[in-house]
């Protein structure tokens, strides 16, 4: 059985300059590249939304990014726009020096549902298609780094422990919007759930 190497979410929108730009995002990139020379099996994530998202705080009326909704899976917290499909928001980050056909994950695609996670949307339940692609593959351990830190790194590592995989979250690999403690919060429920703080 493989480790193998998941990448989150390092997008434009995320990065420097962004829609959604994470504290000093940029700073991942050297320690990606670094890592995916070791690595056979590398797996990127991409946040890939349609407009008008159910995430967006500019499609519900009166809310602003950060507030809080009911949605139908659950609570939302809302965002700025970003990472919409095929705008250069949600391109990866051209720093990244990616092997010649890296295995691409799309999450968010939906108009009603979230999805934080690269294996089940903010429902809980309908997968979006990491574990199919980890289990062709014969992987049994993650190393985990991205963006950000205390939502789709987080999600996605809990996800993973719960599917059964051994995970690493590489703490300097990631960096964390921190929206109201959510990163303390995050490495408490992974470091819970047996997630080891690499
Ligand atoms: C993310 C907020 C909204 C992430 C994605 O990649 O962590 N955060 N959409
Ligand atoms: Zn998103």
């Amino acid at each position: 059985m493989h480790t193998a190497l998941v990448i989150v979410d390092v997008q434009n929108d995320f990065c420097t300059g962004g829609a959604l730009a994470v504290p000093d995002a940029d700073a991942v990139i050297p320690v990606v590249n670094a890592l995916i020379t070791g690595f056979r099996h590398v797996y990127v994530t991409q946040d890939w939304h349609p407009r008008g998202h159910v995430s967006f705080a500019s499609s519900h009326a009166g809310y602003a990014p950060f507030q809080r909704i009911s949605v139908d899976s659950g609570e939302q917290l809302l965002w700025p726009d970003h990472c919409v499909g095929e705008t250069p928001g949600a391109a990866l980050h051209t720093g990244l020096a990616l092997p010649a056909h890296p295995q691409v994950v799309r999450k968010g695609t939906r108009p009603h549902v979230d999805s934080y996670s690269a294996f089940f949307e903010n429902d809980g339940r309908t997968p979006v298609g990491l574990d199919a692609l980890l289990r062709r593959d014969r992987v049994a351990a993650l190393v985990v780094v991205g963006l950000a830190t205390d939502f789709c790194v987080c999600h996605t590592a809990l996800d993973a422990r719960r599917l059964g995989y051994e995970v690493t979250v590489l703490e300097s690999g990631c960096r964390g919007i921190d929206a109201d403690g959510s990163l303390d919060r995050a490495w408490d429920r992974m470091t819970r759930a047996g997630v080891r703080r690499g």
